[in-house]
């Protein structure tokens, strides 16, 4: 289906159009279009015997850093190779329409900033940065492929690690305070390509639902937010949010 196809409910449209303040929650379901998995779609090839959610955790790494770092590596050299998507480009195309519009997103891919969004948030890092998992400082090269995986710090010599939060760490706290602030005085929420599962991401639209946000899902599939929501877009997110920003905003 073409985002011309796509049929908006002309009171969502409106609300949009009125809005004053829009913020956006991402997760993985975004950069799908752009060939970047879903964090819990299966893995293929070397990878299918792994389960994403046990390699993203700091035990994971303590455990097996060598496994790890490879599939970081692997999952960098594929971001390196993709581009943004119709999503990405619809909720950039905000900035130009509305008057305060942030984007939150759970993604470490960086696809908002390279589509042109001027405001945006990394809850969970970001996949092409490195630091060092014991004095913290960022790296500013290193060899993905070496023969030594994780690579060394440069000052402590501590080993390497990706620049994201694993299950168990905290959020950076002025990316949680900016989300925060946002979900809590913006019009409308939307909440796009995300399984709501994960914490303290999930709360944001709950967060937003008490401020008296209108809170619209998008995605094709059923999440534990669909029913909180104030409307649900069922479909992909390429498709969806051009067709929402065209009713909001005709040329
Ligand atoms: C499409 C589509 C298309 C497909 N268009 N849509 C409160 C309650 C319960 C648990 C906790 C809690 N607070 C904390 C926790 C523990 C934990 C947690 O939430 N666990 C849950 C699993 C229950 N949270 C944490 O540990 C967080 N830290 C924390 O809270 O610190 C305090 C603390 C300290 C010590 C102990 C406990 C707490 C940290 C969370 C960090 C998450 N990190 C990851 C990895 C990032 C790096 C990497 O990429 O490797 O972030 S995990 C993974 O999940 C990744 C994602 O950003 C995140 C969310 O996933 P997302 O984006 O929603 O993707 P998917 O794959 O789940 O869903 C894709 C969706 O897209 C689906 O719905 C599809 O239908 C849809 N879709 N195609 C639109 N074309
Ligand atoms: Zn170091």
């Amino acid at each position: 289906m073409s985002a011309s196809d796509y049929s908006i409910p002309p009171d969502l449209a409106r609300a949009l159009r009125n809005a004053r303040t829009v913020a956006a929650l991402t997760g993985a379901g975004v950069s799908a279009e752009s060939g970047v998995p879903t964090f819990r779609d299966a893995q293929t090839g070397l990878w299918a015997q792994f389960d994403p959610c046990e390699l993203a955790t700091p035990s994971a790494f303590a455990r097996n850093p060598t496994l790890v770092w490879d599939w970081y590596a692997m999952r960098r050299a594929l971001v390196r190779g993709v581009a943004p998507n119709a999503g990405h480009y619809a909720l950039a195309a905000l900035d130009d329409h509305v008057p305060e519009c942030l984007v939150a997103t759970q993604n470490v891919d960086g696809l908002h900033q390279q589509a042109g969004s001027r405001w945006v948030i990394e809850l969970h890092g970001n996949i092409t940065r490195v630091k060092c998992a014991s004095c913290g400082r960022q790296a500013l090269a290193w060899d993905d492929a070496g023969p030594q995986r994780p690579p060394r710090c440069a000052y402590c010599s501590g080993p390497l690690r990706p620049d994201v939060v694993w299950f168990e760490e905290m959020l950076p706290d002025d990316a949680v305070a900016a989300a925060e602030r946002a979900v809590d005085t913006c019009d409308v929420l939307l909440v796009a390509g995300t399984s709501s599962e994960v914490y303290p991401a999930a709360e944001l639209p709950r967060r937003a639902l008490r401020s008296g946000a209108r809170v619209v899902e998008i995605n094709p599939l059923a999440t534990p937010l669909s029913e909180l929501a104030h409307d649900t877009l069922r479909g992909p997110s390429g498709v969806v949010l051009p067709a929402l920003v065209a009713a909001a905003f005709p040329a």
